[in-house]
């Protein structure tokens, strides 16, 4: 056994390889991404990106149902698109162990929503277990397998961003190789039509009492730190190392098995200490559930959203004040802004140009809400930039002056777009669709997606051709165009919103990161430069605007995509050296 640093993430995918996992299935999302990446380098196990969570955990339902473990992975809102499937596989259980990661964010540093990924637990009847170090990230997963196939039964593993994303000392071990149990036809446990489903449904209480049992018992994950008597504090994941930072003194019960919680014997640790408190982030899941087992819950003055820090906890019990951010105030702000030469600003500078009110959706063009393009009006979920460009057209709110566009990239659209432009094309919708078609899962850290091909195991597989599936729809106007072409994007937008009709326009190019060379790079030459900022009005993190408003170029970010040149009335921006290797990824 030997001891090596190791994020969450990568513990959890070394935990699934120990287990003798055989598949590994996810769709990217921050901060779960880095699992499958990992497991996809280990041997004797097959990964594979799926274009959806929901795909995903089907075909690891199926890797279960055909007797091998499997492993699926996703960010706290993937759940949300695979729920449908996990709720009706706690009735049906598995065959081989099937483990779901699901990883949450509190305090939303990449994500649209705070969600607390525990209350999958009661709400589906499928067990939680909540590793609040890397450690456990890997012991908790190989628990989680064997549970699995112990009580017949789907297994989250719920991580956040602080345990997926920071590393610690795990003693690693060896892969067991779990035997392949064959298939046997069993329609009473795998076809969910009412008559079996019923059965299913009392079939489950009994193995989620079957669980608590084992839970309450000696075998059972929960820990208990022994402190002092006078403060219990009750715990889950990531808590406990700030509760044990912040309250050293303190008793702290640890929470593995978020769900089915082992209510007596938190009643005993409840019983044996003077106050009791629960110290969790982003939803009151524990106090709620344990104010419900009659368990006398102190109020704190812990915050209600985002994430903890020992500082917080310390000062919400009295025993200091919270951390400031004195470090970093008084520093100039810095909003993310999309790299220089990103193609996703040409589309949007050109649907500027045509007043679109645009309902986007969820990438790196998301970006585009922010100054200087201002150009994003919506932003939900995934695939929702299509669906609400129907349904503003059928509010009515789609004009000629101000036409409304749906914008969604191509991995979005693979995830659950395509749905939605079907509802389009299905009901005469009439509007324009911009795929921005950049060849990559960018937002994510460049991943491949059913659209360029690449698959997790770096394989290049059959691209999804938009146009003819677009097509396949019975959409008449599919155009295709470079968005580093101004004129001619814009151009192409004009027409496509004066349409009474369904139009797709597929704006390709790639992400400026998969650029290994660039064409030129460009400079402002300052006796043209009339200062009128429309350069600068691109957002293109090399442009600055200098002494009296004239433009700079900084040369060691500028990848030479020329958009700037475009915008330029005045013919200031001149090429200033050759091409040159940049190095791209
Ligand atoms: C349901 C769900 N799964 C995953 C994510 C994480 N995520 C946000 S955007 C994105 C993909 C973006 O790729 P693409 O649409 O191609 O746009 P790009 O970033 O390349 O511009 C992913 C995986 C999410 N927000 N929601």
């Amino acid at each position: 056994m030997a001891a090596i640093l190791l994020s969450g993430n990568e513990a959890i995918a070394r935990g699934a390889w120990e287990a003798g996992v055989a598949v590994g299935v996810a769709y990217p999302g921050t901060p779960s991404t880095e699992t499958l990446q990992n497991l996809v380098l280990m041997e004797d196990v097959i990964a594979e990106w799926a274009p959806n969570e929901k795909v995903a955990l089907e075909v690891a339902a199926g890797v279960s149902m055909g007797g091998r473990r499997a492993l699926v992975t996703m960010k706290h809102v993937g759940m949300n698109v695979a729920a449908d499937p996990l709720f009706t596989l706690a009735y049906t259980g598995v065959s081989g162990g099937l483990v779901v990661l699901v990883a949450d964010d509190p305090g939303m540093h990449s994500s649209q929503n705070e969600q607390d990924s525990r209350n999958w637990g009661p709400f589906a009847r499928v067990p939680v277990l909540e590793p609040s170090d890397s450690a456990e990230a890997l012991a908790f997963t190989k628990l989680a397998f064997e549970l699995s196939e112990r009580f017949d039964i789907p297994v989250i593993v719920r991580s956040v961003t602080r345990i997926s994303h920071s590393k610690g000392l795990v003693e690693v071990g060896e892969r067991i190789e779990a035997e392949p149990k064959p298939y046997e036809k069993d329609a009473a446990k795998w076809v969910m039509m009412p008559a079996m489903a019923r059965k299913r449904r009392l079939d489950l209480d009994e193995r989620m009492r079957a669980l608590t049992e084992w839970a309450e018992s000696d075998e059972g994950p929960d820990t208990v730190h022994e402190g002092s008597t006078e403060l219990g504090v009750v715990v889950s994941g990531v808590a406990y190392q700030y509760v044990r930072e912040a309250l050293p003194e303190a008793s702290v019960y640890k929470v593995a098995l978020g769900f089915p919680l082992a209510a007596e014997r938190i009643k005993r640790f409840a019983a044996s200490v003077d106050r009791i408190a629960v110290v969790e982030e982003a939803d009151t899941y524990l106090a709620k559930s344990l104010l419900a087992m009659g368990i006398p819950v102190e109020e704190t003055s812990l915050p209600a959203d985002g994430e903890l820090s020992p500082g917080k906890v310390s000062s919400a019990f009295g025993m200091g004040e919270p951390e400031t951010r004195a470090g970093i105030e008084g520093l100039p702000p810095r909003p993310p802004l999309m790299c220089p030469g990103c193609p996703h600003r040409g589309a949007f500078y050109a649907l500027r140009k045509a007043r679109a009110t645009v309902t986007g959706d969820i990438g790196c063009y998301t970006l585009a809400a922010l100054q200087p393009l201002a150009a994003m009006d919506s932003c939900v979920c995934m695939g929702a930039g299509i669906g609400m460009a129907h349904g503003m057209a059928l509010a009515g709110a789609s004009t000629e002056k101000k036409p409304v566009v749906g914008v969604i990239g191509d991995s979005t659209f693979a995830h659950s777009g395509v749905t939605g432009l079907m509802h389009m094309a299905y009901n005469a919708g009439v509007g324009t669709i911009a795929i921005l078609d950049n060849r990559i899962t960018a937002m994510t850290g460049h991943q491949g997606n059913p659209v360029t091909g690449r698959t997790l195991s770096g394989r290049q597989n059959r691209e999804l051709d938009l146009e003819a599936l677009c097509a396949a729809m019975g959409i008449e106007h599919v155009t295709v165009v470079d968005p580093h072409d101004l004129a001619e994007t814009e151009r192409v937008v004009k027409e496509e919103v004066a349409r009474d009709e369904l139009s797709v326009i597929i704006m390709r190019a790639p992400c400026a990161l998969l650029l290994k060379e660039r064409e030129a790079v460009y400079a402002v030459n300052d006796e043209a430069c009339t200062a009128c900022g429309a350069c600068i009005r691109l957002g293109c993190p090399a442009i600055s605007s200098v002494e009296g408003g004239k433009a700079f170029i900084d040369v060691t970010l500028c990848v030479g995509c020329a958009q700037c040149v475009q915008v330029c009335r005045f013919d200031a921006i001149e090429p200033a050296g050759p091409a040159c290797d940049i190095g791209g990824v």
